[in-house]
């Protein structure tokens, strides 16, 4: 049977011919069409800003290997910056914030308004639904609150998240007043781009691993389906992926609960245990070590066929653990994106 859009007929749990394939951070710097566009933008943010140019290199690697998603070009920050926390990405840098040094900085952020200074953001997935072929579903996403706010505070990329951590063990009253307002700023946010156009969400719990995994219900569970419940009282056929990075066996409680339908796992979930756990409670994602992308060659032909193998009788969505690596050659990206679409399961 074939089905208009092979991806979202899969997170509607519909039965398809074949698995789907996306990859996280598909849209980038290994491409060089997309490093053509990034020069002459300048800045990451004037390039994610201006609409023509989002919505070019959303669609670059949609064009170039034939994926099944294209995610929108944006950033897990915008919501910072939409609610008014400065931005800035140096050259070769991650983003920088000035940090959020108490519950005081709280007051600074401003709810009205965002959905006007994240205008380019729903224009930019316009453009995009109205180019896309018919075929490819269009992603919109966000950041879970943890994430998000593990940046807000450390000011940046951290390794050890201390100052979020300590935040949260000592004062968690206090952080859940800024958990509570990114669920309802997400909410807003993930909401415009699915009247914008966007097919399905995924929602990135980047840094949820972070966290001892008894933590992980109260930070990453609870607001990320909070967000869900919002979203489906608005958009009730929307459906949404959430990846909970580094989550473990916590991914468990994630799949039983209700409100996911959908889950991407990252390279350290062992296959099988997932297939007995977490398969008969959600959609599955992923999750193909992302340096076994960047080498190419038989051992990437091998994984992925390991990976599909896990896979033969159930729906499944073909993605990297995490995002595509800078120096991956283009080309092993088309030799996975065809192996995926056209060995088909019966030939492997
Ligand atoms: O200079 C450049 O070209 C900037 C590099 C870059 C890109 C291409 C950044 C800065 N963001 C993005 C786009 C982006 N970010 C997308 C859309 C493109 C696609 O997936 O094809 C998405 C989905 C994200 C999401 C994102 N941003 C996450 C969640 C996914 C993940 O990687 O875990 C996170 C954590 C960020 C923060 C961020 N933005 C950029 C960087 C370098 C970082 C990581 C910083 C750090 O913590 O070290």
């Amino acid at each position: 049977m074939t089905t208009p859009k092979p991806l979202l007929s899969i997170l509607q749990g519909k039965a398809v011919d074949r698995p789907a394939i996306w990859l996280m951070r598909q849209a980038g710097r290994y491409l060089p069409e997309y490093r053509k566009i990034r020069a002459e933008a300048g800045g990451f943010l004037n390039l994610a800003l201006t609409p023509d140019w989002a919505a070019e290199v959303t669609l670059q690697p949609v064009r170039r290997f034939g994926m099944d998603g294209a995610i929108l070009f944006s950033d897990i920050l915008m919501v910072p910056f939409g609610l008014g926390q400065e931005l800035r990405f140096g050259e070769g840098e991650g983003p920088k914030l000035p940090p959020l040094e108490s519950a005081k900085d709280f007051s600074q952020l401003q709810q009205e308004g965002l959905i006007n200074r994240l205008a380019p953001v729903f224009e930019t997935v316009r453009k995009v639904k109205a180019e896309l072929p018919l075929a490819v579903t269009l992603l919109g996403f966000a950041g879970a609150p943890w994430t998000v706010a593990s940046y807000m505070i450390e000011g940046g990329g951290s390794r050890d998240f201390l100052k979020i951590k300590q935040w949260a063990y000592r004062y968690p009253d206090s952080l859940q007043i800024l958990i509570d307002l990114l669920v309802e700023a997400t909410t807003d946010y993930l909401s415009a781009q699915i009247d914008a156009g966007a097919d399905a969400i995924q929602i990135f719990d980047s840094w949820i691993g972070a966290l001892p995994p008894h933590f992980m219900e109260r930070w990453g569970i609870i607001p990320v389906t909070a967000i869900i419940a919002r979203l489906k009282a608005r958009h009730p056929h929307t459906p949404v992926i959430v990846f909970p990075r580094g989550a473990g066996l916590v991914l468990e409680a994630y799949a039983r609960h209700p409100l996911i339908s959908a889950l991407s796992l990252d390279s350290g979930v062992p296959l099988d245990w997932a297939a007995k756990e977490l398969q008969p409670h959600a959609i599955l994602q992923g999750n193909l070590d992302p340096a076994i992308l960047l080498t190419g060659g038989e051992i990437l032909k091998n994984e992925a066929r390991r990976i599909l193998h896990h896979w033969e009788h159930s729906p499944f969505i073909f993605n990297l653990g995490h995002g595509v690596i800078k120096e991956t050659p283009p080309e092993h990206v088309a030799e996975l994106v065809s192996y995926i679409q056209t060995a088909g399961l019966n030939t492997l």
